[in-house]
């Protein structure tokens, strides 16, 4: 660790307890958080991770109304799934708590009052939307409308999800109560402001000039921020459920949401540790780092920081590595329409495949631009990589160290130039994941673990200890006191990333310590150890099971499309008269073909009641031609005839339009004779 720190606090967002959690938070910041955290343990260093739910503001207050219950009862159930999905996933937070805690409300509305007696806070009345008929104020997401900019007609009083910006309520056109769906009407309420335009210089400062060295993407939104200017931001709302506003005369307001969420960082540090929180806080030899996804950056790199710079007393991050997001199959993935790959549903459906999971998030993990993350990729990575490289190597070398010794590791005699030129290969494995881990390059350093798995099929693909078995047992000694060196090396090189493989791993190899200084070096296992027999540490994922996810992801799909089907408004009306100028009739189809050299369009040869006639119809997408042959249908039968494609169409064929833009052709629900009218 740099010099100038003793020890490090790691934070993770604390995730809204309004629904479990996803592949996404994961790959954004936990899976990389823990990694970290692991990796100082490992090195023996001074660290604590803390996490913990975000159980106020008004996503939660929404979501109970929705269902009837209270906010209590939404975030108790929530909190306890994330918190025992993250403990299985193997995320090993110090602590896991939350902003209900009673040392929170008290830390939260400590902090609150102290700026407040500071001065720190300017007081404004302000014209905010008010539901008469609730009977409350409508903070941020109490109110929908049109967005200003991209005219999606359900943007929140805070955001518009559509096109991302951020925006007043008294922006939206024709705003609504998200309660009753009333018109709002404005009153006059007061609330607490952080002047952040105050520290606008000290955060210029300490971001622009001082951590030239955080991920471009960090650095660039918050450059973006600065330069735009800063303006002061309410900090208390109108609202039921969070943390009373500890002030005289605030009846009904309670602490923002992002006002009290950061501070449960601290509030649960002191429940860690509640003697010696404040030596994570306030020691200038203390590296915070915070973890979080990109719709954050702001909270983390300006709010948090102006109102810790408020405060007086606390440090500031050291970095703030965000990643970017996740998006699931080609699509943004979304609570509200249910896409996503839920955590407590992955270990229902994988049990006993945590690091499978971990590892294809930092695999594939979005840390410098947005990823995709696909059921086919994690199969391949789970059969192509875990199986067949880490899982293969380690295989063999505890099999043929079974066959030929009984367990019992031989001792190395003296080392080939091929052997040296192998130690060589990973000699600086330590150094370089080193490099990338103190970089938060969590990708590359698991590639550079996973290397050295190879180094060890490689090493015994070309040894070939097998081979050599019949004549020289003594090479064979050295050979696989190497590839058993090799495998304590993966054992303590994959603990950050992988830990059930390590455990396992070092449990067979009867590794009693994992000690991350010992990486690189080749008497890890002492010559006469026994092994135990050899366990698969990974197994084939088989196309069905993949298949079973993509389904059900499918399945999500199909039924969002009907949830989100609204009919097109009803046209103008018109006189019976002009229906009847219509002349609609039944017929049967006697033959179906594709229209050549058009992809859409399929040809009709139809039983009139008069004859026969040839329609061609733009259905060819949704039907096979033999599907429709002998059925009835309905047609226009007084349309001019016209040519599509060189065919002349005597009429048009009747069909409904489905949620998805799919057509079905409309027919008689009885039998009916070719020739009948419709009315
Ligand atoms: N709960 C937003 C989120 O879950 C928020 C993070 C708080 S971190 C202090 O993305
Ligand atoms: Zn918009």
């Amino acid at each position: 660790m740099d010099k100038k720190f003793k020890r490090t606090l790691v934070t993770t967002a604390l995730p809204y307890a309004n629904g479990p959690v996803h592949i996404g938070h994961l790959a954004g910041v936990y899976v990389p958080a823990d990694i970290y955290t692991r990796y100082l343990r490992l090195k023996g260093e001074d660290v604590i991770m803390i996490g913990g739910s975000d159980e106020h503001g008004v996503p939660i207050t929404i979501k109970a109304k929705a269902e009837g219950v209270t906010p209590q009862d939404i975030v108790d159930r929530y909190h306890k799934i994330i918190k025992e999905s993250f403990e299985e996933l193997g995320i090993s937070f110090d602590i896991y708590s939350r902003t209900t805690s009673k040392t929170h409300a008290k830390m939260a509305s400590d902090f609150f009052r102290k700026l407040y007696d500071k001065g720190e806070f300017v007081e404004k009345t302000s014209m905010q939307y008010y539901d008469e008929e609730a009977n409350q104020f409508l903070a941020d997401r109490y109110i929908v409308g049109t967005c200003p900019h991209c005219k999606n007609d359900h943007a929140y009083g805070d955001q518009c999800e559509a096109c991302g910006t951020s925006l007043n309520a008294t922006d939206l056109i024709d705003p609504r109560s998200a309660i009753t769906g009333n018109r709002p009407v404005l009153k006059e309420t007061k609330h607490w402001y952080l002047p952040l335009d105050k520290w606008e210089p000290a955060l210029r400062k300490w971001i622009l000039e001082e951590h030239k060295e955080w991920k471009p993407n960090v650095y660039g939104q918050c450059k973006s921020w600065l330069d735009l200017g800063l303006q002061p931001r309410a900090v208390s709302r109108d609202l039921d459920w969070g943390v009373p506003v500890p002030v005289e005369g605030a009846e009904g307001k309670v602490l923002y949401v992002w006002f009290d969420a950061p501070i449960g960082y601290i509030s649960n540090t002191i429940e860690l540790l509640p003697d010696t929180w404040e030596t994570y806080w306030k020691s200038k030899d203390t590296r915070i780092i915070n973890f979080i996804g990109k719709d954050n950056i702001v909270f983390h790199c300006i709010v948090f920081p102006a109102m810790l710079m408020a405060e007086g007393s606390y440090q500031l991050p050291e970095n703030v590595p965000a990643n970017e997001f996740l998006n699931l199959e080609g699509d943004k993935i979304s609570t509200s329409r249910n896409w996503a790959v839920w955590l407590h549903e992955y270990l229902r459906d994988f049990p006993g495949k945590q690091d499978v999971l971990r590892y294809v998030l930092t695999a594939n993990a979005p840390e410098t631009k947005d990823n995709d993350f696909t059921w086919k990729d994690f199969q391949a990575r789970n059969n192509n990589e875990l199986v067949a490289i880490l899982g293969n190597f380690v295989n063999r070398t505890i099999v043929l160290t079974h066959k030929y010794y009984k367990g019992v590791v031989p001792a190395a005699g003296e080392l080939t130039d091929y052997d040296r030129e192998t130690l060589k290969e990973f000699a600086d494995v330590k150094a370089n994941l080193e490099k990338y881990l103190d970089n938060f390059r969590f990708r590359d350093a698991l590639k550079e673990a996973m290397n050295l798995a190879r180094i060890g099929n490689k090493y015994l693909a070309d040894t070939e200890p097998w081979k050599l078995a019949k004549t020289d047992m003594a090479r064979v000694d050295t050979i696989m006191n190497l590839a058993m060196q090799i495998t304590a090396n993966l054992a303590i090189a994959f603990e950050p990333f992988l830990p059930f493989m390590s455990a396992k791993l070092r449990g067979l190899l009867g590794m009693e310590e994992c000690d991350w200084n010992r990486l690189g070096s080749v008497d890890i296992i002492a010559a006469g150890a026994t092994v135990k027999p050899a366990e698969l540490l990974f197994e084939k994922i088989e196309d069905s099971v993949i298949e079973a996810q993509v389904k059900k992801l499918n399945d999500t799909k199909e039924a969002n499309k009907l949830k989100n089907f609204k009919p097109e408004p009803v046209q103008e009306n018109v006189a019976f008269d002009d229906f009847l100028k219509l002349d609609i009739r039944v017929g049967k189809v006697l033959e179906c073909q594709k229209v050549p050299k058009a992809d859409k369009l399929l040809q009709f040869k139809i039983d009139d009641g008069m004859g026969g006639r040839t329609i061609v119809s733009g259905i060819a997408k949704y039907y096979q031609p033999e599907d429709l042959v002998g059925k009835e249908v309905c047609f226009i039968a007084n349309f001019a005839p016209r040519k599509l494609k060189g065919v002349e169409s005597q009429g048009m064929i009747l069909s409904a339009e489905n949620a998805d833009g799919s057509l079905v052709v409309i027919g008689p629900q009885g039998e009916v004779v070719p020739g009948a009218q419709v009315k």
